[in-house]
């Protein structure tokens, strides 16, 4: 297998099973699937297209999970192990810098990553339309919230762990304020991550799995290859969408060029519980946690809009099929 360097921390302690005897699959499902289910919390109908990230001694997360009247909230979580989770019941509540340009009313998809001194949280904000809300925190207890990146419509905001060419970079997806029977992959930047602009066309629907529209899925790792970024494609079949993802690699400085791309998907839905739910046929990864001197990754990916699943890969062999 090709080596790989990967700019990121050692994470040990992820979860972690070796890819089944027989199984040529690049990214394989843990065999304890679905991780998390949908009562999680006291009030909630389905936890899905949810983000994890190492906090203190183990893990914490930021969990899409709707409720019994079917508002999308975002809960906390918290795990010793990745797997076992115990999430809050009460919804975040987020102080607004600017409330009239920016505060919380339903909020999914969410991503999250440390970006120099804290914690950012990224999600899909519903206020006039759905947009980019963006928030932080220094210990997932008193959620900041800053100004949404744009006006509506738009969806899939995902951040870069790092400045690139000295600003904060986003990638984005434009929208519309239902479900989109269109949408590429944008990238922007910000100096302030609250002016965001210079925006550049990353990369388009194609064609079969990822023939309707494409969105970025969790933080992109940076390696010396390029940018790993793990996105979901959508097909439009004949009962409605289906998500599957793939991987894509973008260039390290200028990350609107696209290095290479899958042709076919990594996971599609398949497992009962990917293929039937609130939403059927749909894996949406929002988060990977990866260890960077092993390159083991351990991606966290909603499924059928109802419970969350855990696949596992190695970077260099997804990175090996890209290329
Ligand atoms: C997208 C988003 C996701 C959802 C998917 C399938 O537009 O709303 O949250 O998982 O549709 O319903």
């Amino acid at each position: 297998m090709m080596s790989i360097e990967i700019f990121a921390p050692a994470l040990p302690s992820i979860p972690w099973q070796e890819r089944p005897a027989g199984s040529r699959e690049t990214v394989w499902r843990y065999s304890g699937n679905p991780v998390i289910g949908r009562d999680a919390t006291p009030t909630s109908n389905s936890v899905f297209n949810s983000a994890v990230v190492p906090f203190r001694d183990g893990f914490a997360g930021v969990f899409r999970a709707d409720d019994r009247r079917r508002y999308m909230q975002l809960h906390t979580g918290f795990s010793k192990d990745g797997i076992d989770w115990e999430l809050t019941p009460e919804p975040i509540r987020f102080l607004p810098e600017c409330p009239s340009a920016g505060s919380f009313t339903q909020g999914y998809d969410p991503r999250v990553l440390w970006l120099e001194d804290r914690w950012y949280v990224i999600w899909c904000n519903c206020v006039n339309g759905p947009t980019i809300g963006l928030g932080y925190t220094f210990d997932f207890k008193e959620f900041h919230q800053l100004p949404n990146a744009f006006p509506p419509f738009n969806r899939n905001g995902v951040l870069f762990p790092r400045k690139i060419g000295g600003k904060y970079a986003m990638l984005n997806r434009p929208s519309d304020n239902g479900h989109t029977p269109f949408g590429d992959i944008f990238y922007c930047e910000s100096p302030d991550l609250r002016h965001w602009g210079y925006h550049r066309h990353v990369m388009s629907a194609t064609d079969g799995w990822q023939a309707t529209k494409i969105g970025a899925g969790p933080i992109p790792i940076e390696t010396s290859e390029g940018w790993l970024l793990f996105y979901h494609g959508v097909l439009t079949s004949c009962n409605g969408f289906v998500y599957s993802f793939g991987a894509a690699l973008l260039d390290r400085e200028e990350p609107w060029k696209v290095l290479a791309r899958s042709k076919e998907y990594l996971l599609a839905p398949r497992e009962l519980y990917e293929c039937v739910g609130d939403v059927p046929n749909v894996t949406f990864p929002c988060a990977a946690l990866c260890d960077a001197p092993t390159g083991r990754i351990a991606l966290y990916y909603g499924c059928a809009d109802s419970v969350t699943g855990l696949a596992f890969c190695r970077a260099d062999e997804v990175i090996a099929r890209l290329l």
